[in-house]
């Protein structure tokens, strides 16, 4: 993980000051993952959002399957969880371009939206997103801690604004 001033290049606000700070610091073009490496837990990494957090594979309670489509639309576009409960999004990408599935709040997504925009490379891979190539399948395991209303969306440029984000609401 790139480190900037001891930080851990984690969170978003991190990592836009490491964008902004270091002209030359080495970014991985968006997508450049491999969306058939299953992402490896750890524990230790595992950090509180208002939103939730990493789950852990063992712990998970439920699968929802997530389709992503070039007419910009999530299906489901709306899904209902219960506090506590760690799900697994298994998100596949129907279409012919790169599509991402980004759990957030409201703000946070808008934040990101807004970062992605300025810096259509910005690396960006965490817990809480699944980069998902063309005909592929990508999942996020994440445990829904906080009740409230939260969004996921799709920051590939255009995406978001073309109405690419759904809702999970926490009971
Ligand atoms: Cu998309």
């Amino acid at each position: 993980m790139p480190v900037t001033q001891g930080v851990p290049m984690k969170t978003l606000h991190a990592c836009a000051f490491a964008v902004l700070s270091l002209a030359s610091v080495a970014v991985i073009a968006h997508g450049d993952e491999d969306p058939a490496k299953p992402r490896r837990h750890d524990d230790g990494k595992v950090e509180a959002t208002a939103f939730g957090q990493e789950g852990r594979p063992g712990q998970v309670v439920r699968t929802i399957q997530v389709n992503m489509a070039d007419n910009m639309r999530f299906t489901p576009s709306d899904v209902t969880v219960r506090k506590g409960e760690t799900i697994r999004f298994v998100v596949h990408n129907s279409g012919q371009v790169l599509h991402e599935m980004v759990l957030g709040t409201t703000d946070s997504i808008a934040q990101h939206a807004a970062l992605m925009k300025r810096f259509p490379k910005m690396e960006h891979d965490d817990a809480n997103m699944a980069h998902v190539k063309p005909s592929q399948t990508g999942d996020i395991v994440w445990q829904f801690t906080q009740p409230g209303e939260f969004q996921f969306a799709c920051l590939q440029p255009g995406h978001f604004e073309a109405g690419m984000v759904g809702k999970v609401i926490v009971k």
